[in-house]
């Protein structure tokens, strides 16, 4: 009788030995055969679910392999302690963010224990922790020391009953994200990072990231947001200044009857004050209480209001009215726009809507006489004064040539990526090292001053920094006197965007990081994450390690060689949200099945990339898998194997056929799980490996068993199957009477005889003339379907056939497919 898979006892057994043997510790000075696997780190916040759990599985799983393939692997893990929710909490309970972060933290690690996760916890970086966030404002002032850093006014996003600026992404059907309060525009002098200055490079550098997802780059891209055109400067009529817009579409110029601004445009403070209409003012606050976002989209209503004011098409002189409008955004180009109804859809519904006069500037074969729609083709120019009669193209350059003449426009490049507002009006985050002081101005903290400490509170209060008594008194570091500190804490997203750096050398309280091994370690060679991440902070990061190298503190362009995004755990078709309440615990799974079933379902369930639903369901299947190796190897593991020699004793050519089919599907398992694990290819790894074991059940039920092969061929079953399933693996391990760590052996390699063995070349002929050539496993070489289906994939055949009609399939079995075409 074999015992039973008693996988509570096994996995508690296991549970400290891969730390306590610190296979897992990384000698960051042995950057040879060095290999940076990094999981984006998680903002711990309750309870871990299984979907949380698929990302650090993986990563786990990948370390194992690495390793054991004689890697010096760094898996570092860390906390993206600061920000809101954490805070929120903390405001509703009279407690503190801390207490609510760390708490989740130690669940968090509890979790990864039970899972059998491993890290390098002697790497462990908390962005809440002093010794983290002096180096995340010392990113500020060299940031501001190199003018990437200023202080601006602009429009926010105000929650306000979270009291707190909200980035866009955070502004949902115009209301705040967490709380669900209708947000409104504030004005506020805010700090921006100029993520603008690279916006090119970020752009261009795309196409280094030969081993990123492509629709992350297209995400990137379309964020990015590049667009050519000009700049084209409008004066006001009858009054001093000037308006610029910026166009795409500088052909169009004779066709501008309007000119539209955003809501937010300086000028509608000056209409405003002129103006004592109380309409054109309820119209302005009205548009300025919904988002960009909402009023950027397609098919948003288009409303506006006549200014009272007019401007001068340079072109021809005429005067045309300035409109405020809500499709006109602040936050792109100039927040102003030329009006060409005639050929721009949202200005067409616009003119159409307020009895503005269309002047159709552009002609082509199918698009003449009356207007029903914009036409917004190419053709060749109209009504368009000396210009008339060129193409598009050449229209728009002659007409920004002829502008550029007389100081009244220019080419232009835009870009809808906007700089990097970084402000946040809270507690639970990093101070920004800046102190005001009405002598010298905007000073920042002296290095050697910093941490700016969060000063510590009982509660924390609802206006952030700003609502604690004391903490901006200080004097200035310049001139001795009095001076006050800034309030704002920065968006949690400059933590996360240099922490990769930060685990090379955690605890240096010289620096940031080190250079020499910061250059020898990175770019990260794998990086896992959500594809939620795909922008922002991807984007961040991409700029961060820009800037730092042009500081001379590094020498790559990119941080992140390799990504890999993965798919989301649903159930029932929704996404696990712990919010929502919509999630399975891996505390249940491990509980009635094991960490190790948990484990391998979750590789097995789907490919990694793909959103997948949790199914109670397949993981019994799962469960038997992991209890049909226990019994196979309690039944007839044997005594332990002197790897090197017995692995010499079994040589194919002493082996019948039946020993010999075993051994080729062991060395093809290993090609293809080796294969499969690099390509991120879990599932198929898991159902070879399935296959494996069918195997050998068939063949110990089939006749005796050749002692030495059977032992390979269950070592090399439980190496591989290790990095799935480590905990079971471990403990077999062991029972076979090895004293050492599975990690502490090597991936088995695959012999190529026993590929070579399996496989044989077919020639493929048309009518008669070798035109191709195909190999097939053995067993499939004299399946005639199978090789006349074959040998029409083949390109070259392809070609041959190409229009001709196949009349028959002549087929010799293990040699040749000869077809026969008119
Ligand atoms: C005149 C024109 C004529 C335009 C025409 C288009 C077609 P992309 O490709 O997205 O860069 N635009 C410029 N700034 C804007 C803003 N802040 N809010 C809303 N719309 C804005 O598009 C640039 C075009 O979008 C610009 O070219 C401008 O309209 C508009 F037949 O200028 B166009
Ligand atoms: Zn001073």
């Amino acid at each position: 009788m074999v015992e039973r898979y008693n996988f509570k006892e096994i996995e508690e057994k296991w549970r400290d030995f891969w730390k306590e043997r610190g296979l897992f510790r990384t000698d960051i000075e042995d950057v040879e055969h060095k290999f940076y696997y990094l999981n984006m780190f998680p903002y711990p916040s309750g309870e871990m679910h299984v979907g949380h759990g698929r990302n650090y599985i993986i990563g786990d799983c990948l370390t194992r392999f690495y390793l054991m393939n004689g890697y010096n692997v760094l898996n570092p893990m860390g906390w993206d302690a600061f920000g809101l929710p954490a805070e929120n909490a903390a405001i509703r309970h009279r407690s503190h963010p801390r207490k609510w972060t760390y708490a989740a933290i130690e669940r968090y690690k509890e979790q990864f224990r039970a899972l059998g996760i491993q890290f390098d916890w002697g790497r462990e970086v908390t962005t809440c922790e002093p010794e983290y966030y002096r180096w995340t404002q010392w990113l500020f002032l060299k940031l501001y020391e190199h003018g990437l850093a200023y202080r601006d006014e602009a429009f926010v996003n105000w929650c306000p009953s979270c009291k707190t600026v909200l980035a866009n992404e955070q502004v949902i059907g115009g209301k705040c994200e967490r709380c669900g309060t209708r947000v409104e525009k504030k004005r506020l002098t805010q700090w921006f990072f100029k993520i603008t200055a690279y916006a090119e490079r970020l752009l261009k550098d795309l196409e280094l990231l030969k081993e990123w997802p492509a629709r992350v780059k297209l995400m990137q891209r379309n964020w990015i947001g590049r667009s050519e055109g000009a700049d084209v400067l409008f004066k006001l009529a009858d009054r001093d200044g000037e308006l610029k817009v910026f166009t795409t579409r500088p052909d169009t110029l004779f066709g501008a009857t309007f000119i539209v601004i955003a809501p937010e445009h300086p000028l509608v403070e000056r209409v405003l004050a002129e103006e004592g209409d109380g309409q054109l003012k309820e119209f302005v606050a009205r548009a300025l209480t919904v988002s960009e976002i909402e009023r950027g989209a397609a098919d948003a209503e288009k409303e506006g209001a006549f200014s009272g004011w007019w401007a001068i098409n340079p072109v021809n002189d005429e005067k045309i009215p300035i409109y405020i409008a809500n499709y006109v955004l602040m936050g792109y180009g100039t927040g102003a726009i030329m009006a060409v109804p005639a050929h721009d859809e949202r200005d067409f519904q616009f003119a159409k809507r307020y009895g503005l006069p269309i002047v159709r500037v552009i002609e082509s074969a199918v698009s003449r006489g009356k207007l029903e729609e914009a036409y917004t083709g190419e053709g060749h120019l109209v009504n368009s004064g000396q210009f008339n009669g060129l193409s598009t193209e050449e229209g728009g350059r002659r007409i920004v040539e002829w502008l550029a003449e007389r100081g009244l426009g220019e080419f232009a490049v835009n870009y809808r990526l906007r700089d990097w507002l970084i402000s946040r009006q809270r507690y639970w985050g990093t101070p920004i090292p800046i102190i005001y002081c009405d002598k010298c101005g905007i000073v920042p903290v002296p290095e050697k001053d910093l941490p700016v400490l969060l000063p510590q509170v009982e509660a924390v209060p609802k206006e952030g920094l700003a609502g604690i008594p004391g903490f901006a008194e200080t004097t200035c570091p310049i001139c001795g006197g009095p001076a006050r500190r800034e309030t704002d804490t920065m968006d949690t997203f400059v933590d996360s965007s240099w922490y990769y750096l930060r685990y090379i050398s955690p605890r240096d309280n010289e620096r940031p990081f080190d250079t020499r091994l910061v250059n020898a370690w990175l770019p990260v060679d794998q990086y896992v994450g959500g594809v939620e991440h795909a922008i922002l902070h991807l984007l961040y990061s991409r700029f961060i390690t820009k800037a730092l190298k042009d500081m001379g503190l590094l020498d790559f362009d990119e941080p992140f060689a390799r990504l890999f995004t993965q798919g989301m755990v649903c159930l029932e078709g929704q996404a696990m949200s712990s919010s929502r309440g919509i999630v399975v615990s891996p505390d249940e799974i491990i509980a009635k099945y094991g960490a190790d079933t948990n484990r391998v379902y979750t590789l097995f369930m789907g490919p990694p990339e793909k959103d997948v639903d949790w199914s109670g369901d397949d993981i019994v299947g799962s469960h038997r898998f992991l209890k049909r190796v226990w019994q196979l190897v309690g039944a007839h593991g044997c005594a332990p194997l002197h790897r090197a020699s017995d692995q010499q004793a079994v040589a194919p050519q002493k082996m019948d056929e039946r020993d010999r089919r075993l051994w080729r599907r062991l060395h093809r398992t290993i090609k293809v799980v080796t294969a499969d694990i690099h390509s991120f290819h879990f599932n198929t790894a898991v159902s070879s490996l399935m296959e494996l074991v069918n195997e050998l059940y068939a063949y110990v039920a089939e006749g005796e068993i050749n002692r030495p092969l059977f032992k390979v061929a269950i070592e090399d079953l439980i190496l591989m199957l290790s990095p799935f399933a480590p905990f079971i693996c471990e403990e077999l391990w062991q029972r076979l009477g090895h004293s050492e760590a599975i990690l502490e052996n090597s991936w088995p390699g695959f012999d190529e005889r026993a590929l070579a063995a399996e496989e044989r070349e077919i020639v493929v002929q048309v009518n008669g003339r070798v035109r191709g050539r195909l190999t097939i496993p053995a067993e499939l070489a004299s399946d005639q379907e199978e090789l006349k289906k074959r040998a029409l994939e083949i390109e070259a055949i392809r070609r041959q056939l190409d229009g001709r009609e196949l009349k028959r399939v002549i087929v010799v079995p293990g040699k040749l497919v000869n077809l026969v075409v008119g």
